[in-house]
């Protein structure tokens, strides 16, 4: 039988960029994915995220440089562009302590950006409405990236670099040891190493292997509203992409419009727990507080917008306690490696989360201090089990 280099499981954002520095650096990578592609089942679907370098975590803010510099590697090798600039916006009160450290971090790191207090803001984006003097600090180098593109670019790249892309078959079961077994619905595979990148089926795949991570699993409603003048929060006003903070009980966050022309994106950054299975059952729908606080939220703030979703569109997080990632090994099988717990924010971050997956399974010294992420953190809160 073959024996691969790496199987990965999950054919997401993660799972993608680990394939692809693996297949880059010439091992032999299998990645496996339980739907045919593309398909909207987990967290990598939609037209759109944010990218930005605005985070109040250093160690987030040092990823991103890296970040930039693989996702325009990408564009040149896909030859398409990836991404466009429209400057990220935070937005909330003067004392907002996570404002405030985005800004000491960006500061230091020389990152460039500006202050903007509440007279500033209402100049420069009229069409947001300040309802209790909040202040904004712009990231410039924020922006929108094209995220359906860039899923498709990587799949054609893993692909060209010799790795192999098996969609439409779901594991179902792993033998750890070295070789490691994984069984799927079609055939029976053996690597030197396993990387599960899985979104919200991570615990499922986990189970069996003697640990639960403290992982919630969210249904997410991905909202677009309607602009009442075509315009007001387009690319042509230079608006922003937009994270308010601490206007709601969790962050709301905005794209400007550009996929749907005319519809803006506008979302809130929680949801409610959801079996990914379950995603859609129509059970799912009787509470949808989310949405009721986005409502608000828009005829709050963004009153050029009709105060009622255009289009829902749904997606899953797999959120951690402290929203940090899960990047670490098995904490019994050392060639078994978990990328998990991308809480929402994660898809930005995925070419330096796929190098560092790369890295922790071929046993390489990672590139990035990895305490934030490991998965002991948990252990003495009695929150993940072994
Ligand atoms: O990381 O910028 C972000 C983000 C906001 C909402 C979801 N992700």
């Amino acid at each position: 039988k073959d024996l691969w280099d790496a199987i990965v499981i999950g054919a997401g954002i993660q799972g993608c960029f680990t394939a692809y520095h693996l297949a880059k650096n010439r091992k032999r990578v299998l990645l496996l994915e339980q739907f045919f592609l593309p398909h909207s089942r987990g967290s990598s679907h939609g037209q759109s995220r944010i990218i930005r370098k605005a985070y109040s975590e250093e160690f987030y803010t040092q990823m991103m440089d890296e970040c930039y510099q693989l996702w325009a590697q990408l564009e040149r090798e896909a030859g398409t562009q990836l991404h466009r600039q429209t400057g990220l916006l935070m937005l909330g009160m003067k004392e907002n302590p996570e404002l405030k450290t985005t800004q000491a971090t960006l500061s230091r790191h020389g990152i460039e950006h500006k202050c903007l207090s509440s007279e500033e803001l209402k100049q420069c984006f009229p069409n947001i409405q300040l309802t209790r003097g909040e202040v904004g600090l712009l990231d410039k180098c924020g922006g929108v990236l094209y995220a359906d593109k860039a899923l498709r670019a990587l799949q054609d790249a893993v692909r060209q670099l010799g790795g192999r892309l098996h969609d439409g078959e779901k594991v179902t079961g792993i033998q750890p040891g070295l070789p490691v077994v994984v069984d799927t619905t079609a055939s029976s595979y053996q690597a030197k190493s396993l990387i599960i990148t899985a979104g919200p089926w991570t615990n499922k795949l986990l189970r069996p292997l003697g640990i639960e991570l403290p992982l919630q699993t969210l249904r997410i409603n991905v909202c677009y509203w309607r602009e009442k003048v075509p315009g007001s929060y387009g690319v042509s006003q230079a608006f922003p992409c937009f994270l308010g903070l601490g206007l709601a009980p969790h962050h709301v966050y905005g794209l400007p419009a550009g996929e749907y022309p005319g519809l803006m994106k506008v979302c809130y950054h929680h949801g409610n727990n959801a079996d990914p299975e379950e995603r859609d059952c129509p059970t799912a729908f009787s509470d949808m507080q989310d949405v009721q606080i986005l409502c608000r939220f828009v005829s709050n703030h963004l009153p050029a917008l009709k105060p009622e979703p255009a289009i829902m569109e749904r997606c899953m997080y797999t959120s951690t306690p402290d929203e940090h990632f899960i990047l670490d090994h098995h904490p019994k099988y050392n060639n078994i490696v978990i990328g998990a717990g991308f809480s929402g924010h994660g898809f930005k971050l995925s070419p330096v989360v796929g190098k560092i997956l790369y890295e922790l399974s071929m046993k390489l010294t990672p590139s990035y201090d990895l305490a934030p992420f490991q998965i002991s953190r948990f252990l003495g809160l009695g929150k993940a089990h072994l």
